[in-house]
């Protein structure tokens, strides 16, 4: 075979020409003198047309016997066509059966049940939503990435192994390590701290994990986390980077996923919203909202998912709540300086139920403070000697925040559930594939 090896997503540029497809075969249809060959190769979909008239008789034989998923080189010449997706399909020549499958393809039309569709997630992820989801997952990430980039950040990697606790001391993963106890990082904050007074402005971006028995739409055990870092930024700072980013994002891709978000069936219009200024509500404030809104949820307490929910359906864009009480936070978050208990940090919602997505905030950077606070938590002092060397050596006002991809990623998608946004979810039950 002559014909050139072509990207399904380049077929139209190559109208008039006789290519070779290589890819699956993901549907099939037949008349007695027509086969119509539904082709993926990863890059596009395209309709293959062989006529029995116009091929060798053992080759319409050959395709006839073909299962679904089989994997086959296909060539043809382009040809304009107005009522393909992408304008063209491939008038069949040639066709090399790469395999066969011998049986049928697990994955068929009819509705699976969700945990068979994630037992099966290693075929799973061909289907054309969940191409869709992991191609806007791609986009989010390329996005973020290049925001920070563009914008003087520098990508300092962070540690999986780790022997200090992150965000505190429960929902952590433990193992032995030599003759010592390692943690899968919580966070790689602490260290994009220690980047920070290198570097200024800085971020790292890797998996994360909790072993948290949480089993809502919105927890995974694994996910991956991006967490700029900011020398000289203060609250207001890092809520207004946040508010940058996430409007970047979203902007992103509107212009860039219209066909997967067409896929997915989003309805686009709250995400058009997604524009500065976002709404700010400072803790107090959404307790009151929330007890008129028939929450019992105590001033005091963290909200929960459904307060967090209910919040962000009083507003048309992401809202941040600002300042919880110190002792739902974490040991390293900077005290208010008008309300000792309070701390300077922010929680930032998604709306349309999906909730926090972002948290962060500016940290205590006073030696003694900090100090006092791993005592009250009880952490375990020598894991963080090296931690409280950037309070002893040029401390600095600083501030940062974590996003969680899966979250903005189940959000843009307007998914009902957050494993989806994984290509290989991890929850409490779910350890494979
Ligand atoms: O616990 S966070 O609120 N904050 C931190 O870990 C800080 N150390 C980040 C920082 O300041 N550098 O988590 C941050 C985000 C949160 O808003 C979610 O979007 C996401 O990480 N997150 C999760 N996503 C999925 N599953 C779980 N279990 C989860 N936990 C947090």
């Amino acid at each position: 075979m002559n014909a050139p090896w072509t990207a399904i997503k380049d077929l139209p540029s190559a109208e008039g020409q006789e290519v070779t497809v290589k890819g699956w075969l993901y549907n099939m249809r037949s008349s007695g003198k027509i086969h119509f060959l539904q082709l993926r190769d990863g890059s596009g979909t395209v309709q293959g047309v062989m006529v029995k008239q116009d091929v060798p008789e053992e080759l319409f034989v050959v395709a006839k016997g073909l299962w679904l998923e089989a994997s086959v080189e296909v060539t043809g010449m382009v040809r304009k066509d107005e009522r393909a997706p992408s304008g063209v399909e491939l008038t069949v020549t040639g066709l090399v059966v790469l395999q066969n499958p011998t049986d049928e393809y697990p994955i068929g039309k009819k509705d699976h049940g969700i945990d068979f569709l994630l037992d099966h997630r290693h075929l799973w992820l061909r289907s054309s939503r969940q191409q869709a989801i992991m191609r806007i997952r791609d986009r989010i990430i390329w996005e973020a990435r290049s925001f920070l980039h563009d914008d003087g950040y520098l990508l300092v990697d962070s540690p999986i192994l780790s022997g200090a606790v992150g965000e505190g001391a429960s929902g952590l993963f433990e193992l032995d390590y030599f003759d010592e106890k390692a943690y899968l990082a919580q966070t790689g904050q602490l260290y994009a701290e220690a980047a920070a007074a290198a570097f200024g402005k800085v971020y790292c971006f890797g998996p994360t994990f909790r072993a948290e028995k949480s089993k809502t739409r919105r927890h995974l055990t694994e996910f991956w986390m991006l967490e700029p870092e900011v020398a000289f930024y203060g609250h207001k700072e890092n809520m207004d980077l946040q508010e940058r980013l996430v409007c970047h994002i979203v902007a992103r891709v509107l212009e860039h996923c219209r066909p997967e978000l067409r896929m997915l069936e989003r309805d686009t219009t709250p995400l058009e919203n997604v524009k500065p200024p976002f709404h700010h509500l400072q803790y107090g404030e959404a307790i009151d909202m929330l007890h008129r809104l028939g929450s019992e949820t105590p001033y005091g307490s963290d909200l929960g998912n459904e307060d967090e929910t209910i919040l962000t359906q009083q507003f048309d864009r992401p809202v941040f709540i600002e300042c919880y009480p110190k002792k739902v936070k974490a040991f390293y978050m900077k005290e208010h300086p008008e309300n000792p208990d309070l701390v300077l940090c922010d929680d930032l919602l998604a709306p349309e139920g999906y909730g926090e997505i972002i948290g962060g905030s500016q940290r205590e950077d006073d030696y003694d403070r900090l100090l006092s606070r791993i005592r009250e938590e009880k952490l375990p002092e020598e894991a963080y000697d090296w931690y409280l060397d950037l309070r002893k050596y040029g401390t600095f006002v600083h501030s940062g925040f974590g996003m969680g991809i899966e979250r903005v990623v189940a959000w843009v998608c307007g998914l009902q559930h957050i494993r989806e946004a994984s290509p290989w979810p991890r929850t409490i039950y779910r350890l494979n594939p």
